[in-house]
Parts: structure tokens; sequence; C-alpha cells
């Protein structure tokens, strides 16, 4: 299982638990239903929190069953064969995971009327998260350096591919009324608005100290302390003991790492990638 992708149309994926049969059969065949909730983001842009946050929404800031099931289970992964099993069984309005992109989506989705969530964050942040988090992992090829993981970033050899194709690809849906887009920052820097944004998109309404209870438990400190939540249960079989999923949760951490060589190559490349789109999808500094 260690030290490997699984490719499927050109993109590397993790090692455990995916294969391309099965990436294929979800495209194909996984029935996305109206009353789903899918909750979409390139790997490391803060989905766990998304998650959570959505979960105590559902609960209406009651903690119980956040601290009770592990956050896999509470919002599977389509894509993972664990997940597409659980989802395939659950009953009723299903909260559900995915770092897909587009173009292997399930292909039910686009013609349901399922809300989506896409959360985005700076690529920056999302590369540095990414390299401390894939060194720890056992799933995955492991980059042996920052200036290694710089190039693969860049090429789109990494986890799920391309950061910039990922993102590009999911924008186009932005301005359909059941998509919506958020990013970590705008979350960092206003939580309570952005989950107000949230429940409103989501249709839920919550009472203030049920919303006061969905900021305090999903919080970084609280959901680093939430073993249903915060991975340890993977340490041992797919992480090493060193691997954390909270590890600072904050906005530009990447000034720690990159040089300015790197930082002027990154600028570029966005410029070249992304200049079309609208700049506030895009709101750090
Ligand atoms: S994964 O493995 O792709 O699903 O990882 P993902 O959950 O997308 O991203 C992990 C980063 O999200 C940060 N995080 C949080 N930040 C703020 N508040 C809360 N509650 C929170 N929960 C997770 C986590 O710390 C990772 O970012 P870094 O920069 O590595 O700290």
């Amino acid at each position: 299982m260690t030290g490997k992708f699984v490719w499927f149309e050109g993109i590397p994926f993790p090692s455990a638990d995916y294969s391309p049969e099965l990436l294929r059969e979800v495209q194909e065949s996984f029935l996305v239903k109206d009353e789903d909730v899918l909750l979409l983001t390139f790997p490391k842009s803060g989905t766990n929190w998304l998650i959570e946050t959505v979960c105590l929404i559902y609960s209406k800031g009651d903690p119980k069953w956040v601290q009770s099931e592990p956050i896999w289970d509470r919002s599977p992964w389509v894509e993972t064969k664990t997940g597409y099993e659980l989802l395939k069984e659950k009953e009723g309005p299903r909260l559900i995971s995915s770092h897909l992109p587009i173009q292997l989506f399930p292909k039910s989705f686009f013609k349901s009327k399922a809300k989506m969530v896409y959360l985005v964050r700076n690529p920056r942040d999302v590369f540095v998260s990414g390299y401390f988090f894939w060194r720890s992992a056992k799933f995955v090829k492991r980059p042996q350096s920052l200036e290694q993981y710089f190039e693969w970033f860049i090429q789109g050899n990494m986890p799920f591919g391309s950061w910039f194709d990922h993102t590009r690809g999911w924008m186009s849906m932005r301005d359909k009324e059941n998509f919506l887009v958020l990013s970590y920052e705008e979350m960092k820097w206003d939580t309570r608005s952005t989950v107000e944004k949230i429940c409103q998109f989501l249709g839920k309404k919550l009472e203030p100290e049920e919303l006061n209870s969905v900021l305090k438990n999903s919080s970084f400190q609280v959901m680093k302390e939430n073993n249903m939540s915060n991975f340890s249960l993977l340490k041992g079989q797919y992480l090493e003991e060193n691997g954390h999923l909270l590890r600072k949760g904050m906005t530009g951490d990447w000034k720690n790492y990159f040089t300015v060589a790197q930082a002027e190559t990154f600028d570029k490349l966005f410029r070249e990638k992304m200049a079309d789109l609208p700049q506030e999808l895009f709101p750090w500094e």
C-alpha cells in the first residue's frame, strides 16, 4: 500500500481504498439524490473543517454526533471503496465528501438538484499543508523534500492532480443556484458569517446559542481534541505517529516556507492559469 499512486484518467490517487474500476463505477453509476449535500474540495483545503461545521449545523450545535461517529462515516467519501459502500446503504438525505475533479464526478449529480459546497484555499497554503501531511501518510508516494514537492505541485503530479485544473473545473459551476463557493480564508477571518452563509444555502435555521455551539465545536482547538475528527484513529495503518490533520490551521503559513524564487514562479503560474476568473473568488493576500 505504501509509496504509490493509483492512476486513473491521468490523475494520481492514493493507493489505499481507491481503484480505477471503482472510480469508473462511481462516475458512471453512483446515484446522487436531490436531497444530498455534497462537500467538495481539493485536498488540504479545509475539507474536514467544512464537514465538521455542516454536521454540527445538522445537529443544531449538539456535539454528540461529531463526538461519537468518525468523520468519514458521517460524510463518506464517494470515491473510496469504503465510502461508496456506506453511501449506497444510507437512507434519507446524505452528506457526501469528495476530492474528485469535475470530469470524474458522478454524472448523476449534474442532472440533480443536490446542493454542493466547494471550498477553495490559497494554493500556497494547500501546498504547505499537503507537504507535511503526505510526508506522514502511508498511502501515497511521499515527497522527499519541499523542492521536490514544489515540482510535483506545479506539474499536478500529486494526489487528485493539479490544483489549477481542479479549481478551474469546479469554478465553472459557480453561477448555479445549487452550488456555493466558499474560501478557507473567509471561513477563518469571519467564521460566524461563513457559517450563517452555509445555513442559508442549506435552508437551516439556527438559534443564536445553537450557532455559538457550532462555532465552538468546529473550532481548531476543539476539533484537534476530538478523536472522531482529528484522524488519530488513522495512526498505525494509514498515518505515521507524527501525522496530524490539524497542524496549524492558519492562513499565510506559506510565507514561512517559500523561497523568493518559488513565490515568483508560483505567482506567474497563478496569473497564467487563473487570470480569466474573477479574482474575488480568491480572497487571499
Ligand atoms: S484532507 O486530508 O485533504 O481532507 O485535509 P483537509 O481537511 O482538506 O485540510 C487540512 C487543513 O485544514 C485545517 N483545519 C482547520 N483549520 C482551521 N480550523 C479548523 N477547525 C480546522 N480543521 C482542519 C488543518 O489544520 C489543515 O491545514 P494546515 O495548514 O495543515 O494546518
